[in-house]
């Protein structure tokens, strides 16, 4: 059986979740089934509208957009507005959007979607787990019928809002550590991949030289992204991680995996969110993940900018179409 494999996009939009958002759409590779929208990067509120206003500037119009969790399992929400604006996705302005909010809960559709279609679906969630957590709880079934889960998170050399943790794992360690337990096939896309995909000048040109209305406003957002970046982290170039997983599903070659078991962190004092890589089996456990190592760069952005001029209208004057 081929054909373009269908996805789930779990996400907090996010600036790099726009761009997996983008990605995902603009690759004929992948049938974008769904996006669902979860607390992280901003509010439940913010990233839900960001999904629509980034699936409005798309002309993504057929996908269902349903909102999730406003909060992690057990603790309060903490975000990253000081990376992505109070906004969520400041540095561009956006149209209101008319793409709906589906009338469905994320967690419902998300089980329905799964069950629907026993080993074909692959989830990618880029935000906090709580979605997909909540999801496994209400239908442990839906854990051997996903065709694999990858996921933008975790890191097993540093952190990024810790030193040992990564954001999308820390805002919900015990959400994580159901997703990573649960059994399923997992690959973990962490900081030690993303941090290869740097959003570098030559790159923004790249992205900027599209044309589109779309490819337009990610080139602003990235520049914001990476004002944010520079400031916040001292990286002279912004990493754009969510795009890397869903790169993972498209082409897998592009990113290398090691086995290895993955633990993570609840309790830890000054490690609560890590995510404990055992590469060597010293731990004496069987791996639950695929773990993501090194990333072809070249060809993941020639994939970012293919995808990118396959999505939206030409702007006025560029198309294809005379217009009179
Ligand atoms: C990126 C994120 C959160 C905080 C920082 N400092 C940078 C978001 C991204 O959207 C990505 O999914 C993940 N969380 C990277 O940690
Ligand atoms: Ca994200």
């Amino acid at each position: 059986m081929s054909g373009p494999r269908p996805i789930v996009l779990d996400c907090d939009p996010g600036h790099d979740d726009a761009l997996a958002i983008l990605l995902a759409h603009g690759s004929p590779a992948v049938e974008l089934l769904a996006i669902t929208t979860v607390a992280g990067n901003q509010t439940l509120e913010k990233t839900t509208l960001n999904a629509r206003r980034v699936c409005t500037v798309a002309g993504i119009r057929d996908v269902p957009v349903a909102a999730g969790c406003a909060r992690p399992l057990r603790r309060p929400l903490t975000t990253a507005a000081q990376i992505h604006g109070a906004s969520g996705l400041d540095g561009a302005d956006f149209d209101e959007p008319t793409v709906p909010l589906s009338d469905r809960p994320a967690v419902e559709l998300l089980v329905e979607t799964v069950m629907d279609r026993p080993g074909e679906v692959t989830l990618v969630p880029t935000g906090p787990l709580t979605n997909i957590a909540m999801a496994v709880r209400r239908e442990p079934g839906i854990v051997s019928r996903v065709r694999e889960v990858v996921l933008m998170g975790g890191a097993f050399t540093r952190g990024n809002v810790t030193p040992a943790a990564e954001f999308n794992i820390a805002v919900d360690p015990e959400a994580a550590a159901v997703v990573f337990e649960a059994g399923w096939p997992l690959t973990m896309v962490g900081l030690d991949l993303t941090h290869q995909a740097l959003a570098t000048p030559a790159v923004l040109e790249r992205i900027e030289a599209v044309g589109t209305a779309p490819a337009r406003t990610m080139g602003r957002l990235l520049r914001f992204f990476g004002d944010a970046y520079r400031r916040e982290a001292g990286l002279a170039s912004p990493p754009v991680h969510d795009p890397c997983a869903v790169a993972r599903v498209i082409r897998p070659e592009l990113v290398e995996v090691v086995d290895a078991f993955v633990a993570v962190e609840t309790e830890g004092r000054w490690t609560s969110g890590m995510t404990v890589t055992d590469f060597r089996g010293t731990l004496g456990r069987p791996p639950n993940a695929q773990v993501a190592t090194r990333l072809d760069v070249a060809g993941f952005w020639d994939l970012i900018i293919e995808a990118l001029a396959r999505v939206g209208a030409p702007p006025a004057g560029r198309g294809p179409v005379a217009t009179a």
